[in-house]
């Protein structure tokens, strides 16, 4: 197809094409209409509304207050729109959506009751070529799936639905002129979000209502009613505030993030705030009652257990009860449920629960339902069973990108986006909410006008530019991917056969489809990329092509998380400092940190060093009879730092690889200049091995540490070559192995990271003269020939200063032919792995770390 078939082809011609007239589509064709482009917004529904237009099953309501469920562009409509209730219905919603496209005259471009069937990118004209179910062909410079994240019913994949001889409805396609269920028999297929909505309003209706349950869902009273005063209060006091705090929130309504973990708490504390927010909060603020409901199993299900007692509770047949405990996955890793009498529902004479996992569905008969062991007669079904979610409406077109590649092929190992917004491959073709990006874990309303802003500007800035074209580098595709899956990783979200997960329909790959680090922080990445000049994209216009490719968040997300908190605490760094304060800043430092694993015991002690006493703590694992030792030797920059400085990591290193751990302390600068620390580093392993014995050890040693106190540990390593002492291995975390080298890391890693450039500087001014800073002793590095040395275990962090003289070290051991395992912990900082039970991320690499060394100590 060549540029010039495809426009004596076309129809219509304009600036951009829109598919759908939902909440994202309306705002889009607002926002570009102030652009001054030309816009055809293509809906295959009857009128404008999206989800509320198509979900009109009874009981059907938002699950976000209606407050914050709504536009905030328009300081004229925020205020003079009035919500019935907390949660409005849909007719009110679809009212809203109506009003809003009356107000704005939003219909006039809109074509209704009009399918996009294909859209094929012409690269040499640089625009798509769209063709629609009533047989025109658009073109458009851009292309923009504004086809919501829930729009597309899933199949019903139960055999025998064309036989039956009665009614069938989709909660998702539900008649516009309602339907009367009084006096028949009902049989409701699914207990997700739409059934538990439906459920008690059918219920009141129906002669029989049938519930027919696969997997039970979380769910908590809605609480209807008046809008709360103090909500309405905060929104009056100051509505842009409030609006404003939405967008820098987690789930798109202002909250407090909560600060406590649940397991932090007395029981009675924590029952009384679940009890609150049960009986006054929605769901956002039952699910954030603590920090950790979403990040570790033993809080979930602390939160689990509570819904399930309330269950208990309600419904009063125990085993009807019993059957609407979900068990089988952490709660709120299904998106949770909002409800209006549901659990009660099921004590009514006239509803009836069947737990399909015990009975399940063989066929649909022509009068009914066939379970293994007995038949349903019903004279309707009803639907419930979910949707394509967030992939489904943009597949259902056919797209063909650059070099005929279509969207179904490119995404068949599961969607790749960048930010959720754009597909490398795909020029001008935009998602609104799409994969990758907050959306259904978010009040839809914040992400899409945040969505709507971007594209918009976007377009703004390319036409400002004379550029026709963007579209991301594979690069920055690859990044995001990563970086929405570190951040589901960090939650218990993936453990879920979720829709979240793709899991629900068939074939589907299993990919964690949106982005779960909230719209606070999306947004500010959106905005970044566009203000470092639009990283990861390419754009294109006549005679010029701009590429700046490059990935944007690098971090891993709970490292960012943590520099972030730091530095809005505003966390002095400790090279503002002198040594004595330092030291007790970070000795105070240490009371707020988490504990580490339980040990069998500790026990401190002293030890002679090189010139006098040194303080040791020893911890010993449960396992009993003699134990190989571990020599550790705690970071600190030889300046700061004492035997239980790295306590949380000890006790890992301890109770992982069933060691007995000794943590040395050693003498520091100012007072103690190299090569003290050094001098006692050696003589302290000597000692402990010349009193493997009484110290519990069975003659095996290691030595390890982490930055100055891995610098030891690699030249003790080195001393010892030959010493007769068993070095079995030597772990070197984070090592500084060549200060003064000339290393790009410690450029690039300068300032951010919490070790500094500056704060090395300081470190090393305190401990060793300019002159002694090639000594092979503080510069291992430079000790010639390393072989001979003990098996290594060698760690170093992407966004560290010391990483890249770590790899080399790792590299020099290698080329002297001494076993070396180098584990390179992408998106992490010097500290991170020390960080026990603070950095979920560094879990599996402690885990991998402990593995390593297992094999030297089996
Ligand atoms: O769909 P769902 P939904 N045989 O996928 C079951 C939003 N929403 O339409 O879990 C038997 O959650 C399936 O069982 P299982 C909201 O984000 C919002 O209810 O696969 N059962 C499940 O129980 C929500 O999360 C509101 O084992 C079958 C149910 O059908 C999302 O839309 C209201 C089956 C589907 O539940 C989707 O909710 C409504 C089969 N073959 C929806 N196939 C608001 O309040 C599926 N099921 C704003």
């Amino acid at each position: 197809m060549t540029s010039a078939q495809t426009a004596d082809a076309a129809d219509a011609t304009v600036d951009v094409v829109v598919v759908g007239a939902g909440f994202a589509g309306m705002y889009l064709l607002h926002r570009l209409r102030g652009l001054g482009v030309t816009t055809r917004v293509l809906e295959s529904g009857g009128d404008v509304g999206g989800t509320w237009y198509w979900n009109r099953y009874p009981g059907a309501r938002c699950d976000i207050p209606s407050v914050d469920y709504s536009y905030s562009f328009d300081p004229e409509l925020d205020e003079t729109w009035e919500w019935s209730e907390k949660y409005a219905a849909q007719p009110e919603i679809l009212r809203y959506a109506n009003h809003v496209a009356d107000r704005l005259d939003l219909r006039r471009d809109i074509d209704f009751e009009t399918r996009v069937v294909s859209a094929r990118w012409d690269d040499a004209a640089r625009r798509w070529s769209i063709a629609t179910s009533s047989g025109e062909v658009i073109l458009a410079r851009h292309f923009v799936m504004a086809t919501g994240c829930l729009s597309v019913p899933k199949e019903i994949d139960i055999d025998g639905v064309d036989r039956f001889g009665g009614e069938v409805y989709l909660t998702g396609r539900w008649p516009h002129d309602g339907v009367d269920f009084s006096g028949k028999r009902v049989a409701v297929v699914g207990t997700g979000s739409s059934a538990i909505q439906s459920i008690p309003v059918i219920a009141e209706q129906a002669a029989e209502l049938v519930v027919l349950q696969r997997t039970p869902n979380f769910s908590m009273p809605a609480n209807n009613g008046p809008i709360p005063a103090a909500k309405l209060d905060a929104i009056r006091a100051d509505r842009r505030a409030y609006r404003e705090a939405a967008r820098l929130s987690q789930g798109g309504v202002p909250s407090q993030p909560p600060m406590a973990s649940a397991l932090s708490v007395s029981e009675a504390e924590r029952t009384a705030a679940y009890e609150q927010a049960w009986n006054e909060g929605g769901m956002l603020e039952f699910l954030g009652s603590f920090n950790d409901h979403m990040s570790k199993p033993e809080a979930n299900e602390l939160l689990a257990e509570f819904v399930r007692a309330k269950i208990r509770t309600t419904v009063d047949d125990p085993e009807t009860a019993e059957a609407l405990c979900p068990t089988t996955y952490p709660i709120g890793t299904k998106r949770m449920c909002v409800d209006t009498g549901y659990y009660a529902t099921y004590n009514r004479p006239n509803v009836r629960l069947v737990d399909l996992r015990s009975r399940p569905i063989t066929s649909i008969t022509e009068t009914g339902i066939e379970l293994a062991d007995e038949h349903l007669d019903v004279d309707a079904i009803v639907f419930a069973t979910g949707f394509d979610a967030m992939t489904g409406a943009v597949v259902a077109v056919d797209i063909e990108g650059r070099d005929g590649t279509t969207l179904v092929d490119a995404w068949a190992g599961g969607p790749s986006t960048y930010l959720g917004l754009m597909v490398a491959g795909f020029p001008n073709l935009f998602l609104v909410t799409g994969p990758g990006s907050p959306s259904v874990l978010t009040n839809m309303m914040v992400s899409i006008e945040q969505h709507v802003d971007w594209i918009t500007e976007c377009i703004g800035d390319l036409r400002r530019d004379g550029l026709e074209t963007i579209e991301p580098t594979p690069t920055a595709v690859e990044g995001w991917v990563r970086h929405v899956n570190d951040y589901a990783a960090l939650t218990l979200m993936p453990q879920a056969n979720s829709w979240y997960m793709g899991a629900n329909v068939p074939g589907k790959p299993r990919v964690f489809l949106p982005y779960p680090g909230g719209v606070g922080r999306y947004r500010a990445t959106c905005d970044e990329v566009v203000g470092r000049g639009y990283l990861g994209f390419v754009r294109r216009g006549p005679g010029t092509t701009i590429e700046n490719d490059g990935v944007v968040r690098r971090v891993a997300p709970d490292v960012q998380i943590l520099l972030d908190t730091m530095a809005a605490l505003g966390v002095p760094t400790l090279d503002t400092m002198t040594p004595a304060e330092a030291r007790a800043f970070s000795d105070a430092g240490a009371a707020y940190r988490a504990p580490g694993p339980e040990v069998a015991s500790t026990l401190d002690g002293t030890l002679p060093g090189a010139d006098g006493e040194l303080a040791y703590r020893r911890y010993a694992p449960a396992a009993t009879g003699p134990r190989p030792i571990i020599v550790w030797f705690h970071g600190g920059g030889w300046v700061i730092g004492g035997t239980s400085s790295d306590e949380p990591f000890c006790r890992a290193l301890c109770t992982a690889t069933d060691a007995i751990v000794i943590s040395v302390d050693y003498r520091h600068g100012p007072d103690h200049r190299f090569p003290s620390a050094h001098d006692d580093a050696l003589a302290a392993t000597r000692w402990i091995a010349d009193h493997t014995a009484e110290l519990g050890g069975d003659g095996r040693i290691v030595v390890a540490g982490w930055s100055a106190g891995a610098n030891l540990a690699a030249t003790v390593a080195l001393q010892l070559r030959g010493s007769g002492i068993d070095v079995r291995g030597q772990l070197l975390l984070t090592p500084a192995t060549d200060p003064a080298g000339d290393w790009a890391s410690m450029s690039e890693n300068a300032e951010g990271f919490v070790l500094t450039r500056s704060l090395m500087q300081w470190f090393l001014g305190h401990y060793v003269d300019q002159s002694a800073m090639t000594d092979p002793r503080i510069a291992p590095l430079r000790s010639g020939d390393l072989g001979g040395a003990p098996p290594a275990v060698v760690v170093t962090c992407e966004f560290d200063p010391l990483r890249d003289e770590g790899d080399a070290y790792a590299e020099a051991l290698r080329a002297d032919g001494v076993a070396t395992v180098h584990v390179q912990c992408r998106g992490h900082i010097h500290t991170s792995l020390l960080a026990v039970d603070v950095l979920p991320s560094g879990a599996p690499l402690r885990a991998e770390i402990f593995s390593h060394m297992r094999e030297w100590i089996a």
